[in-house]
């Protein structure tokens, strides 16, 4: 048995607080070599899956969020653009898409989509989709309805974070509630349509608050599909443009917990890398994250340039996902798992 104490409810594993912080607590080496050791169990360990990010509607948003430089409520100096026009990102996803990309991921400042726009996003979804990606939207705030034709128009993912701490959240955002997050995932859920929450370290909170989200995620009705952690991105004009920048050794130790917690997730080394180094990058990797975003923009910030992530990947010798390639079957985990000198408390 792995060291940590989960109540078993069936074949789910039901996180308690306590347990999830004594896996996070856990010495460094200790939790790495867990979390190796599980993401060796789902994943094969030097394949990373590749999501691109564009933004189709930006800045102008209604919401506070304290981290954001689309909030039109603080001056981060972006000027607000309207929904972008089909075309024009069907050409952007199709470069994409010949550079490599398996996923792609359009975001809009919106608390929620209104129906005028329905039309458009389904027509992008339909367009990507045909393409050969994935497909994954982040939209604000959605209900059963708006989930349902999304669904419809065959939307693969829907990005929809927590960020923070149930406990922390007010101090993060005040326009909208934890709870109404939650109903979100569940209306994207139930639609059919698979869930990628996540959150961001660095705005303020402490190590039970980073457990706790992980506690929640990990508590859904069915674990988020992917599970983006970002670093926060301090953005000037913003309430946290001061943040007190996260340790990195504290942010690999999220990275492990959650996969320790969420095996069968893609854990998404998010938002922060240009600040991070390679050898932060390599123990994030080796601490169970196996998809990050590519291309030198995130939505409105700097991410690396594709090069330099090719250059960490060969030096690695990390590969990309294919399209559509997920956890490993049954035949593929027992055949990585007899390969695998390096796991032998598994056999
Ligand atoms: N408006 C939609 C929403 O909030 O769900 C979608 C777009 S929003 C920009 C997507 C996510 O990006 C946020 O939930 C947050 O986790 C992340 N994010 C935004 N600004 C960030 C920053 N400066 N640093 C790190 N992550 C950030
Ligand atoms: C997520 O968790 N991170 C991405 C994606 N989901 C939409 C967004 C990161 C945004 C970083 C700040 C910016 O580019 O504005
Ligand atoms: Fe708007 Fe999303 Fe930014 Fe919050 S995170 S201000 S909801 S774009």
């Amino acid at each position: 048995m792995l060291h940590s104490d989960p109540n078993i409810d069936g074949h789910r594993q039901i996180w308690t607080a306590e347990a999830a912080r004594a896996l996070f607590d856990q010495p460094l080496m200790d939790l790495l070599f867990q979390a190796q050791t599980v993401h060796r169990q789902h994943f094969d360990p030097n394949r990373v899956q590749l999501s691109r990010l564009l933004s189709i509607k930006t800045g102008g948003c209604p919401e506070d969020c304290s981290y954001c430089s689309q909030s039109a409520r603080h001056d981060s100096g972006l000027s607000a653009s309207k929904l972008m026009e089909v075309q024009r990102v069907l050409a952007e996803a199709r470069r994409a898409r010949d550079a490599g990309a398996t996923r792609y991921c359009m975001g809009a400042a919106w608390r929620s989509p209104k129906a005028r726009d329905m039309p458009q996003i389904v027509a992008m979804i339909e367009g990507v989709k045909a393409l050969g990606m994935e497909t994954c939207m982040t939209l604000g705030m959605l209900d059963a309805d708006q989930s349902a034709q999304l669904a419809e128009a065959g939307l693969d993912y829907y990005n929809h974070n927590i960020d923070t701490s149930e406990a922390h959240y007010s101090n993060v955002i005040t326009t909208r509630t934890f709870a109404e997050r939650i109903d979100t995932l569940e209306a994207v859920r139930q639609a059919g349509i698979k869930v990628c929450s996540g959150g961001i370290l660095g705005l303020g909170e402490g190590r039970q608050d980073r457990v706790d989200m992980l506690v929640t995620l990990a508590n859904l009705p069915s674990p988020p599909d992917s599970v983006p952690i970002n670093m926060l991105i301090p953005v000037e004009g913003t309430p946290l443009e001061n943040a007190a920048p996260v340790d990195p050794i504290e942010f690999v130790r999220m990275i492990a917990t959650a996969r320790i917690m969420m095996p069968q997730s893609h854990v998404r080394l998010s938002a922060g890398r240009t600040a991070m180094s390679d050898e932060m990058q390599a123990m994030c990797f080796f601490a169970g994250a196996n998809s990050i975003f590519v291309g030198d923009t995130l939505l409105t910030k700097d991410n690396p340039e594709e090069e330099s992530d090719m250059r960490l990947f060969a030096k690695l010798g990390l590969q990309p996902m294919v399209a559509h390639e997920h956890a490993p079957d049954e035949a593929r985990r027992a055949a990585l798992l007899a390969d695998d000198p390096a796991i032998p408390i598994l056999r």
